[in-house]
């Protein structure tokens, strides 16, 4: 099969801002589109993402002229573009354009060959791990970022562990998300709307009110997992809370979470350190590795050599997988990879500007990766993925990942 065509042209994501939409189409006559989001709390190690209009003038131009006739190889034609846009973050011809280009021909494959785009992914990239339904870890609180900076922590995430099927994770979630709802109000929060991820954003005195106000609704069914978001606070070596005027420093990041671990049910914290802090990442992951999991996203920023470093120095015990923050699926499940083999954990993750794409579900459940990250349950951009979830349930052939725990 070779690759007849490629376009792609601007479209909007769920935040109002211009991303690209990306269509392939097969000789064999399988046409298929993919969209690709954009983050807001961006690592400063991320691919690329060039403007939409830019991006989609480089699949309509010289992308499709390089690919038309190529084969469909998947692998293949991440690595010929790789080489085609020639710079170490894919800024010639955008990490967007790519990871477009990527997906659409993933997913056109997977119509080619009649079956669902997990099985094609897992069949060229994870054949020896079992496919299975990811756990997801669900916003439910917001700040930073994606809430108008009311407290500095981005997100209080609830993972539902004594749930046994993806329906029973989302009724879990939906429960606690009104219950918190409720509380909120009931304390005299006011609540105008949600927040990015379609977490509730309220201006909440600390980040702590906001551990105690999700606790307090969990009625044992849920653990809490959050994303401190630390590098958007951090400024010489110091972080910054300014909601509660006070600052730490890495040691006192750590202590502040030893002391969560013994008071919440926290099991799990994202980028608890900032993105270069590399010597603070090194005790707190010696302090706490056997207490939570501690997962790196714009520490790694899915880049292979980043991970790399991570194992060999000791720093975290999970990677956050975001594909546009590398730009290829091929890079994507030599991260994936990498973590397994090491024993790192992966949580896929959707971005705060997401489309109505639902690629990310069949990729976390293709890749055995046991987590997902893809925001509340409020929002349509992030619905498309919990609804695909539900519908891969149906199948009856994809058991739900178990419960996380800390270590
Ligand atoms: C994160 C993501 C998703 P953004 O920090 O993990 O919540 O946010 O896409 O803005 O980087
Ligand atoms: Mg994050």
């Amino acid at each position: 099969m070779k690759i007849q065509s490629a376009h792609s042209w601007p479209i909007l994501d769920s935040r109002g801002n211009w991303t690209i939409a990306v269509e392939l189409t097969l000789s064999g006559g399988a046409k298929a589109q993919a969209q690709v989001p954009a983050g807001a709390s961006t690592g400063r190690h991320e691919a690329v993402a060039l403007p939409a209009a830019q991006a989609a003038a480089n699949v309509n131009v010289e992308i499709a002229q390089a690919l038309t006739g190529r084969d469909a190889d998947l692998p293949t034609t991440d690595r010929f573009l790789i080489a085609l846009d020639g710079t170490h973050d894919k800024s010639r011809l955008g990490a967007n354009a790519l990871l477009g280009v990527s997906c659409a021909l993933a997913r056109a494959l997977s119509i080619a060959a009649q079956q669902p785009l997990w099985r094609t992914l897992r069949d060229i990239y994870q054949p020896s791990r079992p496919a299975t339904l990811p756990r997801p870890m669900i916003n439910i609180l917001s700040g930073g970022l994606h809430a108008g900076a009311n407290i500095e922590f981005q997100d209080f995430l609830i993972i539902p562990n004594t749930a046994t099927t993806m329906h029973d994770v989302l009724q879990t979630t939906v429960d606690i998300h009104r219950a918190v709802g409720r509380t909120l109000r009931a304390q005299g929060y006011v609540l105008t709307g949600v927040a990015d991820e379609g977490g509730w954003g309220p201006l909440l005195p600390s980040n702590e009110a906001a551990m105690d106000v999700l606790s307090s609704q969990l009625e044992g069914r849920a653990d809490i997992a959050i994303d401190v978001a630390s590098s958007h606070f951090y400024e010489n070596g110091q972080y910054h809370l300014k909601r509660e005027g006070a600052s730490r420093t890495a040691e006192g990041m750590t202590d502040l979470l030893a002391s969560w671990t013994e008071r919440y049910p926290l099991v799990s914290a994202e980028d608890a350190l900032a993105e270069d802090d590399w010597q603070g990442w090194q005790t707190l992951t010696a302090r706490l590795k056997d207490k939570l999991q501690l997962v790196g996203d714009d520490f790694f920023t899915t880049n292979l050599t980043r991970v790399k470093k991570g194992i060999e120095t000791g720093c975290a015990n999970a990677v956050l997988v975001k594909m546009n923050q590398i730009g290829t699926l091929t890079e994507t499940f030599e991260v994936l990879e990498a973590a397994h083999a090491a024993g790192y954990r992966c949580v896929v993750s959707a971005r705060s500007g997401e489309t109505e794409d639902s690629f990310l579900a069949d990729l976390a459940t293709a890749s055995g990766a046991g987590q997902i990250k893809i925001g509340s349950i409020t929002r349509s951009e992030r619905l498309a993925k919990y609804n695909r979830l539900l519908e891969l349930e149906r199948s009856g052939d994809l058991a739900l990942a178990g419960p996380v725990y800390g270590r």
